[in-house]
């Protein structure tokens, strides 16, 4: 059965930018609830119970039909939101070092047109999902979106780094105004989990 994952810092930890509020019920109700869902479909089919999510998430055929969009969404979500603590600590931000630094470059011109082309995929995605920096088939670095809860393992790709652009991430403090929330957001990113990602590539 999943649990959640412990959190490595205190619900107000990534305070100003994200508040105790929005973390508290983010973690304690939305993954929860995940969690909860996802369960369901392990206590239904005791063959997966032996699997861990992102193994089932990279291969869905391994999950009975009649469960699969509801693995898709509560196993993707909880995959996602673990991802999602990680790649997040107080006093975050910053650039990337070394090998990561140097491919984002590569890939996209300069950091800050990294940072564009990521807002942009997190702003356009239209109702609920994610943004990411992927690792793709060719090994490339990869900006992408995802609608609702699916998760780049399903589509066999390396997640480096995800933001939860559901509007649950963000509403209570920001409002509506996501771009406000994608610009705090930077400030608390772990980029040493992000280049642990890269590098186990
Ligand atoms: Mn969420």
């Amino acid at each position: 059965m999943y649990i959640l994952p412990q959190l490595r810092y205190s619900f107000d930890a990534l305070e100003p930018y994200i508040d105790r509020a929005t973390m508290e019920i983010h973690y304690k109700k939305h993954h929860q609830a995940y969690i909860d869902n996802a369960n369901k479909v392990l206590i239904a089919c005791p063959e997966l119970q032996s699997l861990n999510v992102e193994v089932i998430l990279k291969d869905i055929s391994v999950v009975p039909a009649k469960y699969q969009e509801i693995f898709k969404n509560h196993g993707g979500g909880h995959a996602n939101h673990t991802l999602f603590w990680e790649l997040m600590k107080p006093y975050g931000g910053g650039l990337p070092k070394d090998g990561l630094q140097h491919a984002l470059i590569k890939k996209f011109g300069s950091f800050q047109q990294f940072q564009e082309l990521f807002n942009d995929a997190a702003k356009s995605r239209f109702g609920s999902g994610w943004a990411w920096l992927v690792l793709n088939h060719e090994q490339e670095l990869m900006i992408y979106s995802t609608a609702n809860q699916d998760s780049p393992l399903m589509h066999n790709y390396i997640p480096i780094m995800g933001l939860d652009v559901w509007e649950h991430a963000y509403y209570l403090q920001y409002k509506n105004l996501r771009a406000d929330y994608l610009k705090s957001w930077w400030n608390v990113v772990d980029w040493k989990e992000a280049e642990k990602r890269f590098n186990s590539k």
